[in-house]
């Protein structure tokens, strides 16, 4: 990877925006004004053309910032974007074929759910292992068995590479499960905050994770 992760990893998840009639662009330039050093786009709905689209209307808007951009699910389509990276998740290309697709300079992560992924997950040649949910979350809907901060602590002795927390992880929770040894936390809902900007919410993130 060459550069220490991130200790916050926002997603931009487009269905829970427009569902909540946010825009993709303006959450991406918030997200920027914070100073977030990565950032992954998912997208569960929208077809190649149309995450392309919004691939580049986010790198626009992080256009002058030193900010990694990973896309959900699609190795081709991060390549195309000219994007610094793919997450893929156990229905995806493992992580050994996404490597094939992105190439060594590009980052790939993988999504883990059970103590055999995570140790698959560390023979392969990912960069990072995501672990969750951590909490129960209501953005996935299909999500997998909590894994609890107990969940975190034992991937950790697992696994070697860069860990990422995932699922319902908050400002409040946020150090606990980078206390119970991940490296990053990656957040949706979280970052919406009623009466407060997701600037202001990113900030308090990166001040708890300090
Ligand atoms: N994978 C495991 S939990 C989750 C994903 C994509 C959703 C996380 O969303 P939130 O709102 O941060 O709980
Ligand atoms: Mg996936």
């Amino acid at each position: 990877m060459g550069t220490p992760l991130p200790r916050l990893y926002p997603i931009v998840d487009d269905g829970f925006l427009t569902g909540r009639g946010l825009a993709v662009e303006g959450f991406a330039k918030e997200l920027k004004a914070a100073g977030v050093g990565l950032l992954q786009y998912r997208n569960k709905s929208g077809g190649p053309q149309e995450v392309l689209r919004v691939a580049a209307l986010i790198r626009d808007a992080m256009a002058g910032s030193e900010c990694r951009l990973i896309l959900n699910d699609r190795a081709d389509l991060a390549v195309i974007a000219g994007w610094d990276g793919v997450h893929v998740g156990q229905e995806d290309l493992s992580p050994d074929d996404a490597r094939r697709v992105v190439g060594v300079e590009r980052w790939v992560g993988v999504s883990t759910h059970t103590e055999e992924q995570v140790r698959l997950a560390e023979l392969s040649c990912a960069d990072y292992v995501a672990v969750g949910p951590v909490f129960a979350t209501g953005t996935k809907l299909d999500a997998e068995p909590v894994i609890g901060l107990v969940g975190v602590a034992l991937a950790r002795t697992l696994t070697k590479k860069p860990i990422v927390a995932i699922g319902g992880v908050t400002r409040a929770n946020a150090r606990s499960v980078i206390d119970a040894g991940a490296d990053s936390v990656a957040v949706i809902s979280a970052l919406i905050a009623e009466g407060e900007s997701v600037e202001k919410v990113a900030r308090d993130f990166l001040d708890v994770l300090r």
